[in-house]
């Protein structure tokens, strides 16, 4: 069995983790793509937060309380570029993440892909599946907002919004700079067309999965997949698990419940994403409405506490889209 994952960072790790666990006792392989909208250059060093988390927590180097960088982290040279005065100082530019950064930078400058760069840092972190960009090319989230200083409307980079401002500061948009020159990165059409099952991981709904859901090609291949496609809701109990896709919600006019996320994939019948949805026991109550977007619907627990209950997770996510093939 093939199986194909669209996730993000954190949270899109996590679940990554049960889904391997799941898949490697029923022999399936995993494909995962992976959001590349949180993308940026800093210090002359190109960063891929969501392949970096994804990358590190399957291969057991990240940092747990923090869900991104890697473990047993220092943060010197974040220290010498301020003590420089050299901006921007807000990022959190690891030590031991600084080397996979500059193995990265020096492949792509050597005109190696991103597709081809991830597979060669895998090679030393054995994640257990293959990990894909959703594209090769730079395709980078903004989020326009007024800026505290000025109060003028203008566009900053999700990682200033994010890190430095805590995604406190109202979103009225998320333009990703460079989306429609952008291409599926090679390999990502195939694991779609190929895939079994698609599952869409509890990542954040507009800046993870929205993001690659912008990659031109992308939408309809999954529209057109043989593949049922099942989401994992993200939302539970009204509150994203963590992060902030509460925040990127309110922006784009969606509520923040198990049910506004799924209206926004929408129901593949109605054109939209999604043959399936897993909401939480908590969410029960929204079953019947989501089931009235066009689309199988089943409440589970789905609180990724470890990789056993997020292997169950994955399972019932498996069993729902099997029973929901289009
Ligand atoms: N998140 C933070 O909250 N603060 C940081 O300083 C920070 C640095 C950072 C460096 C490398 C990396 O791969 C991720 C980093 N993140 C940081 C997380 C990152 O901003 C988010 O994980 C994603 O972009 C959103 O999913």
């Amino acid at each position: 069995m093939k199986i194909t994952a669209l996730a993000g960072g954190i949270g899109g790790a996590r679940f990554l983790m049960g889904l391997r666990e799941h898949a490697q006792t029923i022999g399936a392989e995993v494909t995962a793509i992976i959001n590349t909208g949180d993308d940026i250059w800093v210090h002359g060093v190109r960063v891929c937060p969501d392949l970096d988390s994804v990358m590190y927590t399957l291969g057991d180097g990240i940092s747990k309380e923090r869900g991104w960088g890697r473990e047993d982290e220092t943060f010197t040279v974040k220290e010498e570029l301020a003590a420089y005065g050299v901006e921007p100082t807000w990022f959190g530019l690891g030590d031991r993440d600084l080397a996979t950064h500059l193995v990265r930078t020096q492949a792509l400058d050597a005109g190696f892909g991103l597709a081809q760069v991830t597979q060669a840092l895998c090679d030393r972190w054995q994640p257990g599946m293959r990990l894909l960009p959703m594209s090769n090319e730079r395709a980078e989230t903004h989020v326009i907002v007024d800026d505290p200083d000025t109060g003028e409307r203008r566009a900053i980079h999700f990682q200033e919004w994010w890190i430095r401002h805590r995604a406190s500061l109202p979103a009225f948009g998320f333009p990703m700079i460079g989306i429609a020159e952008a291409m599926p990165a090679p390999g990502v059409l195939e694991a779609i067309e190929q895939a079994d099952v698609i599952v869409v991981a509890p990542s954040n709904p507009v800046v993870s999965i929205g993001t690659i859901l912008q990659v031109p090609g992308l939408a309809d291949a999954l529209k057109q997949a043989k593949a049922p496609i099942v989401g994992v809701s993200p939302i539970i109990g009204g509150a994203p698990v963590r992060g902030m896709a509460d925040a990127c919600l309110t922006a784009i006019g969606v509520p923040t419940t198990a049910h506004g996320v799924a209206a926004n994939y929408a129901a593949r019948a109605a054109g939209g994403l999604l043959d399936a949805w897993l909401v939480d026991e908590q969410d029960a109550s929204e079953v019947a409405s989501v089931r009235a977007l066009g689309m199988a619907c089943e409440a589970i627990p789905l609180f990724m506490t470890d990789v056993p209950a997020t292997a169950f997770m994955a399972a019932s996510a498996l069993e729902i889209a099997m029973a929901a093939r289009p």
